[in-house]
Protein backbone atom coordinates (compact mmCIF):
# COMPACT_ATOMS: atom_id res chain seq x y z
CA UNK A 1 0.00 0.00 0.00
CA UNK A 2 1.23 3.56 -0.77
CA UNK A 3 0.17 6.20 1.77
CA UNK A 4 -0.26 9.17 -0.04
CA UNK A 5 -2.23 13.07 1.02
CA UNK A 6 -4.16 15.00 -0.96
CA UNK A 7 -2.71 18.16 -1.44
CA UNK A 8 -4.84 21.03 -3.10
CA UNK A 9 -1.81 22.80 -4.91
CA UNK A 10 0.05 26.17 -4.37
CA UNK A 11 -2.82 27.76 -2.66
CA UNK A 12 -3.39 25.16 -0.35
CA UNK A 13 -2.62 25.93 3.18
CA UNK A 14 -0.88 22.49 4.00
CA UNK A 15 1.91 22.38 2.49
CA UNK A 16 4.03 19.82 0.14
CA UNK A 17 7.09 20.09 3.22
CA UNK A 18 4.35 19.84 6.11
CA UNK A 19 3.18 16.45 4.19
CA UNK A 20 6.74 15.28 3.29
CA UNK A 21 7.01 15.31 7.50
CA UNK A 22 4.49 13.25 8.07
CA UNK A 23 6.52 9.84 8.11
CA UNK A 24 5.36 6.83 6.05
CA UNK A 25 4.09 9.57 3.07
CA UNK A 26 4.82 8.69 -0.18
CA UNK A 27 3.13 11.02 -2.39
CA UNK A 28 0.48 13.46 -2.89
CA UNK A 29 -3.13 12.99 -4.78
CA UNK A 30 -3.57 16.28 -6.32
CA UNK A 31 -5.14 18.40 -9.39
CA UNK A 32 -5.19 21.10 -11.59
CA UNK A 33 -8.09 23.44 -10.44
CA UNK A 34 -7.57 25.95 -12.51
CA UNK A 35 -8.96 24.57 -15.82
CA UNK A 36 -13.19 24.77 -16.72
CA UNK A 37 -13.98 21.64 -16.45
CA UNK A 38 -14.15 19.85 -19.84
CA UNK A 39 -10.94 21.09 -21.28
CA UNK A 40 -8.15 19.02 -22.02
CA UNK A 41 -5.19 19.34 -18.93
CA UNK A 42 -1.98 20.74 -21.27
CA UNK A 43 1.10 18.41 -20.92
CA UNK A 44 3.10 21.46 -19.88
CA UNK A 45 0.90 22.28 -16.94
CA UNK A 46 0.56 18.50 -15.67
CA UNK A 47 4.66 18.19 -16.32
CA UNK A 48 4.84 21.44 -13.76
CA UNK A 49 2.61 19.77 -11.27
CA UNK A 50 4.64 16.99 -11.19
CA UNK A 51 8.07 18.70 -10.96
CA UNK A 52 6.97 20.72 -8.20
CA UNK A 53 5.74 17.44 -6.07
CA UNK A 54 9.12 15.96 -6.92
CA UNK A 55 10.95 18.59 -6.12
CA UNK A 56 9.84 17.88 -2.48
CA UNK A 57 10.98 14.42 -2.73
CA UNK A 58 6.98 13.08 -3.01
CA UNK A 59 5.34 11.42 -5.50
CA UNK A 60 2.34 12.45 -7.97
CA UNK A 61 1.19 9.42 -9.63
CA UNK A 62 -2.65 10.09 -8.77
CA UNK A 63 -5.38 12.46 -9.50
CA UNK A 64 -8.38 13.67 -8.01
CA UNK A 65 -9.78 13.97 -9.75
CA UNK A 66 -10.43 14.89 -13.34
CA UNK A 67 -14.42 16.01 -13.15
CA UNK A 68 -16.75 14.92 -15.67
CA UNK A 69 -18.93 17.73 -17.42
CA UNK A 70 -22.40 17.64 -16.97
CA UNK A 71 -23.15 17.22 -20.55
CA UNK A 72 -21.74 14.16 -20.52
CA UNK A 73 -23.20 12.88 -17.45
CA UNK A 74 -26.54 14.27 -19.13
CA UNK A 75 -25.41 12.59 -22.66
CA UNK A 76 -26.47 16.09 -24.44
CA UNK A 77 -25.21 19.08 -25.85
CA UNK A 78 -20.99 18.77 -26.58
CA UNK A 79 -20.62 15.82 -24.47
CA UNK A 80 -18.87 13.70 -27.88
CA UNK A 81 -16.50 16.79 -27.53
CA UNK A 82 -16.06 16.41 -23.32
CA UNK A 83 -15.36 13.04 -23.50
CA UNK A 84 -12.76 13.39 -26.61
CA UNK A 85 -11.26 15.78 -24.38
CA UNK A 86 -11.19 13.49 -21.39
CA UNK A 87 -9.76 11.01 -23.48
CA UNK A 88 -7.24 13.83 -24.49
CA UNK A 89 -6.57 14.42 -20.55
CA UNK A 90 -5.83 10.73 -19.62
CA UNK A 91 -2.96 10.58 -22.32
CA UNK A 92 -1.30 13.61 -21.41
CA UNK A 93 -1.23 12.43 -17.29
CA UNK A 94 -0.25 9.52 -18.67
CA UNK A 95 2.60 10.78 -20.55
CA UNK A 96 3.32 12.76 -17.07
CA UNK A 97 3.63 9.68 -15.37
CA UNK A 98 -0.22 9.22 -13.78
CA UNK A 99 -1.16 5.99 -13.18
CA UNK A 100 -4.47 6.61 -11.22
CA UNK A 101 -7.07 8.61 -12.03
CA UNK A 102 -10.20 9.44 -9.51
CA UNK A 103 -13.47 11.07 -10.90
CA UNK A 104 -16.91 10.68 -9.66
CA UNK A 105 -20.23 10.54 -11.71
CA UNK A 106 -22.10 12.70 -9.35
CA UNK A 107 -24.76 14.72 -10.93
CA UNK A 108 -24.51 18.25 -10.13
CA UNK A 109 -23.49 18.66 -6.41
CA UNK A 110 -19.85 16.53 -5.57
CA UNK A 111 -20.02 15.66 -1.68
CA UNK A 112 -22.71 17.04 -0.20
CA UNK A 113 -23.42 18.66 3.85
CA UNK A 114 -25.29 20.90 5.95
CA UNK A 115 -22.52 22.01 7.51
CA UNK A 116 -18.85 22.24 7.08
CA UNK A 117 -18.22 23.22 11.06
CA UNK A 118 -20.24 21.58 13.07
CA UNK A 119 -18.32 21.83 16.51
CA UNK A 120 -18.39 18.59 18.22
CA UNK A 121 -18.28 17.67 21.64
CA UNK A 122 -14.47 18.08 21.97
CA UNK A 123 -13.99 21.78 20.66
CA UNK A 124 -13.02 20.24 17.04
CA UNK A 125 -15.16 21.07 14.03
CA UNK A 126 -16.35 18.42 11.48
CA UNK A 127 -18.60 18.62 8.26
CA UNK A 128 -22.47 17.17 9.27
CA UNK A 129 -24.96 15.96 7.37
CA UNK A 130 -28.46 16.43 9.45
CA UNK A 131 -30.98 14.89 7.98
CA UNK A 132 -33.67 17.64 8.75
CA UNK A 133 -31.65 20.62 7.98
CA UNK A 134 -30.67 19.66 3.90
CA UNK A 135 -34.52 18.51 3.51
CA UNK A 136 -35.18 22.60 4.18
CA UNK A 137 -31.96 23.53 1.89
CA UNK A 138 -32.62 25.46 -1.44
CA UNK A 139 -30.28 23.45 -3.90
CA UNK A 140 -29.89 26.17 -6.45
CA UNK A 141 -28.25 28.80 -3.69
CA UNK A 142 -26.09 25.81 -2.16
CA UNK A 143 -22.38 25.66 -2.79
CA UNK A 144 -19.54 24.13 -0.80
CA UNK A 145 -15.97 24.09 -0.74
CA UNK A 146 -14.66 21.94 -4.23
CA UNK A 147 -17.77 22.18 -6.17
CA UNK A 148 -17.63 23.40 -9.71
CA UNK A 149 -19.01 27.00 -8.71
CA UNK A 150 -19.69 28.00 -12.26
CA UNK A 151 -23.33 27.75 -13.02
CA UNK A 152 -26.05 30.13 -11.84
CA UNK A 153 -28.93 29.31 -9.41
CA UNK A 154 -31.18 29.38 -12.53
CA UNK A 155 -28.30 27.32 -14.39
CA UNK A 156 -28.80 24.53 -11.23
CA UNK A 157 -32.54 24.87 -11.23
CA UNK A 158 -32.30 24.04 -14.76
CA UNK A 159 -29.60 20.85 -14.25
CA UNK A 160 -31.71 19.60 -11.19
CA UNK A 161 -34.87 19.07 -13.45
CA UNK A 162 -32.92 17.64 -16.84
CA UNK A 163 -31.48 14.92 -14.08
CA UNK A 164 -35.08 14.09 -12.38
CA UNK A 165 -36.13 13.67 -16.24
CA UNK A 166 -33.75 11.11 -17.13
CA UNK A 167 -33.82 9.36 -13.62
CA UNK A 168 -31.21 6.68 -12.55
CA UNK A 169 -31.67 4.70 -15.66
CA UNK A 170 -31.05 7.57 -18.02
CA UNK A 171 -27.95 7.93 -15.65
CA UNK A 172 -26.78 4.78 -16.00
CA UNK A 173 -26.85 4.58 -20.19
CA UNK A 174 -24.79 7.86 -20.45
CA UNK A 175 -21.78 6.29 -17.96
CA UNK A 176 -22.32 3.16 -19.65
CA UNK A 177 -21.76 5.55 -22.70
CA UNK A 178 -18.52 7.19 -21.54
CA UNK A 179 -16.98 3.99 -19.94
CA UNK A 180 -17.06 2.49 -23.04
CA UNK A 181 -15.66 5.73 -24.45
CA UNK A 182 -12.61 6.78 -22.41
CA UNK A 183 -11.89 2.18 -20.86
CA UNK A 184 -9.86 1.71 -24.28
CA UNK A 185 -7.93 4.85 -23.84
CA UNK A 186 -7.07 4.49 -20.27
CA UNK A 187 -5.97 0.40 -21.28
CA UNK A 188 -3.97 1.88 -23.62
CA UNK A 189 -2.31 4.63 -21.48
CA UNK A 190 -1.82 1.40 -18.57
CA UNK A 191 -4.17 3.75 -16.68
CA UNK A 192 -6.48 3.14 -13.54
CA UNK A 193 -9.66 4.46 -13.80
CA UNK A 194 -11.12 5.28 -10.05
CA UNK A 195 -14.75 6.03 -9.75
CA UNK A 196 -15.65 7.68 -6.07
CA UNK A 197 -18.82 6.49 -4.47
CA UNK A 198 -21.72 8.97 -4.10
CA UNK A 199 -21.54 10.85 -1.08
CA UNK A 200 -24.02 10.37 0.39
CA UNK A 201 -24.66 7.32 -1.55
CA UNK A 202 -28.21 8.07 -1.79
CA UNK A 203 -30.48 10.80 -3.77
CA UNK A 204 -30.85 14.19 -2.84
CA UNK A 205 -32.73 17.07 -4.17
CA UNK A 206 -34.94 14.36 -6.25
CA UNK A 207 -31.46 14.10 -8.62
CA UNK A 208 -30.62 10.54 -9.41
CA UNK A 209 -27.44 8.74 -7.67
CA UNK A 210 -25.90 5.66 -8.56
CA UNK A 211 -22.49 4.89 -7.08
CA UNK A 212 -23.77 4.03 -3.73
CA UNK A 213 -24.29 0.20 -2.90
CA UNK A 214 -22.90 -3.44 -3.54
CA UNK A 215 -25.79 -4.26 -6.30
CA UNK A 216 -24.59 -0.74 -7.99
CA UNK A 217 -21.02 -1.45 -7.58
CA UNK A 218 -21.70 -4.90 -9.20
CA UNK A 219 -23.38 -3.31 -11.85
CA UNK A 220 -20.88 -0.89 -12.49
CA UNK A 221 -18.27 -3.02 -12.69
CA UNK A 222 -19.64 -5.16 -15.14
CA UNK A 223 -19.96 -1.95 -17.23
CA UNK A 224 -15.95 -2.78 -18.92
CA UNK A 225 -14.14 -6.40 -18.46
CA UNK A 226 -10.86 -4.83 -17.74
CA UNK A 227 -9.23 -4.38 -14.14
CA UNK A 228 -8.35 -0.87 -15.05
CA UNK A 229 -12.10 -0.04 -14.90
CA UNK A 230 -12.44 0.01 -11.06
CA UNK A 231 -12.84 2.01 -7.80
CA UNK A 232 -11.86 4.52 -5.61
CA UNK A 233 -13.23 2.42 -2.50
CA UNK A 234 -14.45 5.12 0.15
CA UNK A 235 -15.17 4.07 3.37
CA UNK A 236 -16.98 7.44 4.66
CA UNK A 237 -18.77 8.08 2.04
CA UNK A 238 -20.40 4.01 1.71
CA UNK A 239 -20.67 4.07 5.03
CA UNK A 240 -22.35 6.20 6.35
CA UNK A 241 -25.62 3.88 6.14
CA UNK A 242 -25.77 0.65 7.85
CA UNK A 243 -27.10 -0.75 5.03
CA UNK A 244 -23.19 -0.99 3.03
CA UNK A 245 -20.47 -3.25 4.71
CA UNK A 246 -17.35 -1.63 3.68
CA UNK A 247 -14.66 -5.21 5.38
CA UNK A 248 -17.13 -7.32 3.53
CA UNK A 249 -17.27 -4.91 -0.09
CA UNK A 250 -13.12 -4.27 0.36
CA UNK A 251 -13.17 -8.08 0.55
CA UNK A 252 -15.07 -9.15 -2.74
CA UNK A 253 -13.10 -5.68 -5.01
CA UNK A 254 -10.12 -6.63 -3.74
CA UNK A 255 -10.42 -9.62 -4.65
CA UNK A 256 -11.21 -8.83 -8.28
CA UNK A 257 -8.28 -6.42 -7.94
CA UNK A 258 -10.47 -4.07 -8.96
CA UNK A 259 -9.88 -0.97 -5.84
CA UNK A 260 -7.31 1.30 -7.39
CA UNK A 261 -7.32 3.56 -4.56
CA UNK A 262 -8.49 3.57 -0.75
CA UNK A 263 -9.90 6.52 0.85
CA UNK A 264 -9.93 5.95 4.61
CA UNK A 265 -12.36 7.83 7.15
CA UNK A 266 -14.37 7.11 10.43
CA UNK A 267 -17.90 7.81 10.35
CA UNK A 268 -20.65 8.41 13.27
CA UNK A 269 -24.00 7.70 12.15
CA UNK A 270 -27.07 9.01 13.57
CA UNK A 271 -30.95 7.83 13.57
CA UNK A 272 -32.66 9.15 10.31
CA UNK A 273 -30.22 9.13 7.98
CA UNK A 274 -27.76 12.10 9.05
CA UNK A 275 -24.25 11.53 9.91
CA UNK A 276 -21.34 13.41 11.62
CA UNK A 277 -17.74 13.31 10.06
CA UNK A 278 -15.45 11.79 13.00
CA UNK A 279 -11.85 11.12 14.04
CA UNK A 280 -10.21 8.19 12.17
CA UNK A 281 -9.78 6.52 15.54
CA UNK A 282 -12.43 3.97 15.69
CA UNK A 283 -13.91 4.28 18.52
CA UNK A 284 -14.64 7.64 17.73
CA UNK A 285 -17.23 6.81 14.83
CA UNK A 286 -19.27 3.35 13.78
CA UNK A 287 -16.68 2.24 11.48
CA UNK A 288 -14.48 -0.50 12.88
CA UNK A 289 -11.40 0.52 11.19
CA UNK A 290 -9.65 -2.17 12.04
CA UNK A 291 -11.66 -4.36 10.21
CA UNK A 292 -11.24 -1.92 7.17
CA UNK A 293 -8.18 -2.31 7.25
CA UNK A 294 -7.42 -6.04 7.76
CA UNK A 295 -9.86 -6.44 4.86
CA UNK A 296 -7.02 -4.45 2.85
CA UNK A 297 -3.90 -6.51 3.99
CA UNK A 298 -5.68 -9.75 3.85
CA UNK A 299 -6.58 -9.06 -0.08
CA UNK A 300 -3.13 -7.89 -0.67
CA UNK A 301 -4.08 -4.57 -1.83
CA UNK A 302 -1.22 -2.90 -3.06
CA UNK A 303 -2.72 0.52 -4.42
CA UNK A 304 -2.65 4.20 -2.85
CA UNK A 305 -4.21 5.02 0.23
CA UNK A 306 -4.85 7.71 1.92
CA UNK A 307 -6.40 9.32 4.92
CA UNK A 308 -9.76 11.24 4.21
CA UNK A 309 -11.34 14.09 5.82
CA UNK A 310 -10.24 15.10 8.87
CA UNK A 311 -12.12 17.63 11.44
CA UNK A 312 -10.54 20.92 12.20
CA UNK A 313 -8.38 20.66 15.13
CA UNK A 314 -5.82 23.01 17.40
CA UNK A 315 -7.03 26.04 16.02
CA UNK A 316 -6.23 24.89 12.25
CA UNK A 317 -7.72 27.65 9.51
CA UNK A 318 -7.85 26.43 6.00
CA UNK A 319 -9.88 23.85 4.12
CA UNK A 320 -12.58 22.33 5.79
CA UNK A 321 -12.16 18.74 6.06
CA UNK A 322 -8.52 19.03 4.58
CA UNK A 323 -6.52 20.29 7.17
CA UNK A 324 -2.83 19.43 8.17
CA UNK A 325 -3.17 18.04 11.50
CA UNK A 326 -6.07 15.36 11.67
CA UNK A 327 -5.44 13.60 8.71
CA UNK A 328 -1.87 13.25 9.43
CA UNK A 329 -3.35 11.57 12.85
CA UNK A 330 -5.65 9.39 10.66
CA UNK A 331 -2.36 8.63 8.61
CA UNK A 332 -0.33 7.63 11.76
CA UNK A 333 -3.45 5.73 13.04
CA UNK A 334 -4.21 3.66 9.88
CA UNK A 335 -0.21 3.04 9.08
CA UNK A 336 -0.35 1.58 13.04
CA UNK A 337 -3.12 -0.89 12.33
CA UNK A 338 -1.24 -1.78 8.74
CA UNK A 339 2.13 -2.76 10.76
CA UNK A 340 0.32 -4.40 13.58
CA UNK A 341 -2.00 -6.78 11.09
CA UNK A 342 1.55 -7.35 8.72
CA UNK A 343 3.27 -7.95 12.36
CA UNK A 344 6.17 -6.03 11.97
C1 LIG B 1 -15.14 12.55 -0.15
C2 LIG B 1 -14.04 13.08 -0.99
C3 LIG B 1 -14.62 13.60 -2.32
C4 LIG B 1 -13.84 13.16 -3.54
C5 LIG B 1 -14.49 13.41 -4.88
C6 LIG B 1 -13.79 12.57 -5.94
O1 LIG B 1 -15.13 11.50 0.42
O2 LIG B 1 -13.08 12.11 -1.11
O3 LIG B 1 -14.65 14.99 -2.28
O4 LIG B 1 -12.62 13.81 -3.58
O5 LIG B 1 -15.83 13.12 -4.88
O6 LIG B 1 -14.20 12.89 -7.23
MN1 LIG C 1 -13.58 10.00 -0.29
Amino acid sequence: MKMTFRWYGQDDPVTLDNIRQIPNMTGVVSAIYDIPVGQVWPIERIQALVDEVHQHHLELEVIESVPVHEDIKLKRGHYQQYIDNYKQTIRNLAQCGIKCICYNFMPVFDWTRSSIDHVLEDGSQALVYYQDEVSQLDPTKLTLPGWDASYTPQEVGELIVAYQQIGEEGLWENLAYFIQEIMPVAIECDVNMAIHPDDPPWSIFGIPRIITCEENLDRFISLYDDPHHGLTLCSGSLGCTVHNDIPALIRKYGAQKRIHFAHVRNVKILEDGSFEESAHYAKCGSLDMVDIMRAYVETGFEGYIRPDHGRMIWGEQGKPGYGLYDRALGAMYLGGIIDALKGK
